[in-house]
Order: structure tokens, then sequence, then C-alpha cells
């Protein structure tokens, strides 16, 4: 008999999926149909009673990945809805980390949101003008939602319960901005989730190293995937790039040059955009840190 599943966990040759009915299987992987990932729709079939295999993995929307230690892709997870980039007053972001995280969440297809975490320690930081933070206005008007949440007091996480609901989601962001903080307020038997599918296994899941699927209270899914983008992410070519900061959409095409990099060629929209104000000088000079670094 062949059912559709989805991929909670997967690691090796193995994998933990669940049924439309919310069982889970422990399941096999072949060599000629390759290796699941984490979100992957798959179809299983049961040669006999005792085990269950994967047959076919659906196609996929798109793939999440990071930078392995050579800065090359690594997919960790496939069919994702939307990533959330977390920052905080502290650790506070370097400058160009937030374009950096959105420029690679736009290059899988994904609508990146942007979460202020420790918001309550707004108040008493001195935020300079290099500082992402202080540019969160700019990425409202941009069109990015921006939540502000606290683990330890108002404004809580309501308004991010509201946008994780009946969605498949990641949460990205530098250590110590309270990734792992904000999965326990949001999903209180976190353990419990990961203690049975330890036991559908048979052996324990190394959560440190394993993408794993949890189950929200109110619908909806999060991914855990332990320092996802925490080391840096994989080279962006220009192209990328530019796709990734969304108000050059419309003057893409424009330029002189079919192949502008955007940076000193003549009669470039996008620089005199950033001359003029429609594109913010800011952005474009992040831009231009960027391209000098994908060189
Ligand atoms: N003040 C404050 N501290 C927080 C908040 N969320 C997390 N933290 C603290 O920040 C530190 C790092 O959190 P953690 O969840 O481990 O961050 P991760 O590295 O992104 O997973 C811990 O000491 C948390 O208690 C918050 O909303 N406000
Ligand atoms: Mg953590
Ligand atoms: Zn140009």
């Amino acid at each position: 008999m062949k059912r559709e599943a989805l991929v909670r966990v997967s690691y090796g040759s193995q994998g933990v999926v669940e049924l439309q009915d919310g069982s889970q299987i422990d399941c096999k992987y072949r060599r000629s149909v390759g290796r699941p990932y984490c979100g992957d729709h798959v179809i299983i079939e049961s040669p006999s009673d005792h085990s269950t295999v994967v047959s076919r993995i659906l196609p996929r929307r798109n793939e999440f990945a990071r930078a392995d230690a050579r800065q090359r892709k690594q997919v960790v997870a496939a069919n994702l809805d939307q990533v959330l980039v977390i920052v905080a007053p502290r650790p506070e972001p370097s400058r160009d980390l937030v374009e950096r995280y959105l420029v690679a969440v736009h290059s899988l297809g994904i609508q990146p949101v942007i979460v202020l975490n420790k918001a309550e320690l707004m108040a008493e930081s001195q935020i300079q003008p290099e500082n992402p933070l202080a540019h969160l206005d700019d990425y409202r008007r941009l069109g990015y939602q921006v939540l502000e949440t606290s683990c330890k007091t108002a404004p809580g996480i309501g308004a991010l319960e509201n946008v994780l609901r009946d969605r498949i989601s990641i949460l990205v962001g530098q250590s110590g901005v309270g990734k792992s903080s904000l999965a326990n307020c949001l999903i209180p038997d976190l353990e419990l989730q990961t203690g049975a599918l330890s036991r559908v296994t048979g052996k324990g899941i190394h959560t440190t190293t394993t993408t794993i699927m949890y189950k929200l209270l109110g619908g909806g899914r999060l991914l855990d995937s332990l320092g996802v983008w925490e080391y840096g992410l994989w080279q962006m070519d220009q192209p990328e790039l530019a796709r990734g900061f969304v108000e050059f959409a419309p003057l893409l095409g424009h330029c002189k040059f079919n192949d502008c990099q955007h940076n000193s060629e003549p009669q470039c929209a996008v620089r005199d955009a950033a001359e003029t104000g429609s594109v913010e000088s800011w952005r474009y000079q992040s831009y231009l840190r960027l391209l000098q670094q994908s060189a």
C-alpha cells in the first residue's frame, strides 16, 4: 500500500515520517530514491510488516540550505513557507547582517519576516546609526513584516504565534539572539515531541546536529536546526545579491549595460536611484559592501 507522508526528521539512511492521521513511522531510504530532507513530502511503502521505505520524494517547492565549512550550500530542509530572521539589541547585529539574511531568504523564494527579540532591552540600548536596529522602520517601508518579541516580559510572543500559525517556518539568526528561548516558549511540549520522535527511531536523535520539525500548539510547524546561519552563509553571486534587495527590482533592466553590477558603471539606474534618494543610501552602501565580499 502506498501512502503519502511528511518527513519530520531525516538522518543518514532513515527518518521519521508522519502520516495524515498523525501517526509516526520509522522509514528507511533507498539509494535509488535518494535522501529526503526534513519537510519533504514522500510516498512510503511497507514491503513487510517490519519495514517501511520511502519509494518516492515528491517535488520540492524550495530547499533550505546552510553553508558548510567551505561556504558551500548544504541543504537541511525542504518546502518552507517562511524564514524568521531573529535580531536583538544584544548581541548587537553587525552592520550588514540583516541584508545578508534577507538576500539569502529571497534567493530561496521564501518570504522573510524580521523579529526583534529581547525588545524590552531596546529602551536601555544605545542604537548607533550603523546598527540594523536603527532601520526597522525602513524595513517596514520596504514591505517586510517586523515583529517585536520578548521571552522575558512584554510584548511576549503573541504576534509571533500569529505569524507562525498554519505555516512551516524556521528561525535563523546569530548565536545568542534567543532562537532556543523562543522555540521553548512556542513549543511547551518540545521535550515530549523530541522524546516521541526518538522512540520511533529506537535510538536517540542528536538534536544538536539534526533538523527536527516540531508541531505548534496553534497549528503550523517550526523547524529547529541548530546553528543554521549562525556561522555564515554560502557565497552569493552578484545577480543573487541584486535580487535580494527588493527595492532594486523595478530598476533592474534599466541600466545602460545588461550585466551592470550597479557599482561604478555609467548610467546605472540603481546608483541613480540611490543618489536621488528613491533607494535608501544606506541600503545601496550595504549592497556595495556585500558585492565586494562576494567577489
Ligand atoms: N532579556 C532577554 N533575554 C533573552 C530573551 N530571549 C532570550 N534571552 C536570553 O538570551 C540568551 C541567549 O538565548 P538563546 O535562546 O540560547 O539564544 P540562541 O543562541 O539564539 O538559541 C539566554 O541567556 C536567554 O535567556 C528576551 O526576550 N529578553
Ligand atoms: Mg540556540
Ligand atoms: Zn546598474
